[in-house]
């Protein structure tokens, strides 16, 4: 039998990623640029047993069914086809953060698994196509395999991956403003995006624009510009997924509050930024010298918690007891 255990943190995008080009290997219409959180982690154990017939998925000590459990042997079957090897796992999970709410559980877990799964099917995969690999289990998966600010680059699946970027120091607030399952998930609504927003095409190419003005504050270590960039992108892809049919509005009333609570601070001298993923929390960038200040000034919106840059997805406990052919154990 042989078993590891990863952990992976989310990633909060900056520069978002809304819609594919491939859906089958899961690459991007455009790049995205993102801060993995030193929060909210996932931690993963695959154990490899002989004696199963099909994967077994336990999340936060529920056993999984349906989608979820569909999802990871699917994941699973890559793995399997990657490394020559048929056996089936056992992949029990823990998640720290309330999953379906924005907070990009999908992106911390697939980097687990990903990072896990590989380990324990004996595969020696460096950093670069672990990313490709969590890529496949989902998109943004990509990104919690690096450390701090992340670009994933478009491209064909060979070149379509996460790495480094250095950048400005900064901290987040995570505003949560609501845990519940969204109502669309957004694989779901990038996919009903693509297909019926007018604006679809013109999102692609602000996209396009706003990583390469992105790519150029980062290198600057201009939180100024990275942060006014982060505002603008959000609410154009929020506005570009209001604009589908039948829409859908994933941003509540009090999301909508905070975005101008943020402006009001930014008026008194609090330099920070808002975004928003596929749901209602939002997350503030700010220097870290004023993040406590933030952080009290957004208490009454919801719970907050802030946060920093976090480690890239990576092995807390080795495989025992079997082989690892070609790994670097
Ligand atoms: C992002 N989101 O860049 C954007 C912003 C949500 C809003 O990546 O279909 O769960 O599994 O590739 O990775 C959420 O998308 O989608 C996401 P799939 P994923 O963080």
């Amino acid at each position: 039998m042989t078993t590891a255990t990863a952990r992976a943190f989310p990633n909060i995008a900056l520069v978002k990623y809304w819609g594919k080009h491939d859906e089958d290997l899961i690459l991007p219409v455009a790049g995205s640029l993102s801060l993995t959180l030193d929060a909210f982690p996932t931690t993963t154990t695959v154990t490899l047993d002989d004696s199963l017939d099909a994967d077994a998925f336990t999340l936060n000590g529920t056993v999984q069914t349906g989608n979820a459990a569909d999802r990871v042997t699917r994941f699973l079957a890559r793995v399997r086809e990657l490394a020559g090897v048929e056996t089936r796992a056992v992949v029990t999970s823990t998640n720290e953060a309330p999953t379906g709410a924005g907070l990009a559980s999908s992106a911390s877990g697939f980097a687990a698994l990903a990072t896990a799964a590989a380990r324990a099917y004996g595969l020696d995969l460096d950093r670069r196509d672990l990313s490709r690999l969590a890529r496949r289990g989902s998109g943004s998966a990509s990104r919690s395999l690096v450390e701090g600010l992340a670009v994933w680059h478009a491209g064909d699946d060979t070149h379509s991956y996460a790495e480094p970027v250095t950048g400005p120091d900064m901290r987040m607030v995570i505003v949560t403003v609501d845990t519940a399952q969204k109502a669309v998930s957004s694989r779901a609504a990038m996919r009903r995006t693509a297909l019926t927003s007018p604006f679809f095409p013109a999102w692609i190419s602000s996209t396009e624009e706003s990583l390469a003005a992105m790519l150029e504050a980062c290198a600057a270590a201009d939180f100024t510009r990275v942060g006014r960039i982060t505002e603008s992108h959000a609410l154009r892809m929020h506005a570009v997924i209001q604009s589908c049919d039948p829409p859908i509005r994933y941003l509540a009333p009090t999301s909508v509050a905070i975005f101008d609570a943020v402006a009001a601070l930014r008026e008194q001298g609090v330099e920070a930024y808002a975004t928003a993923d596929a749901g209602p929390n939002v997350a503030v960038i700010v220097r870290p010298e004023q993040a406590e200040a933030l952080r009290d000034a957004l208490e009454g919106f919801g719970s907050v918690r802030l946060v920093g840059p976090g480690a890239g997805a990576e092995i807390i406990d080795a495989p025992v007891d079997g082989p690892v052919a070609g790994a670097d154990a």
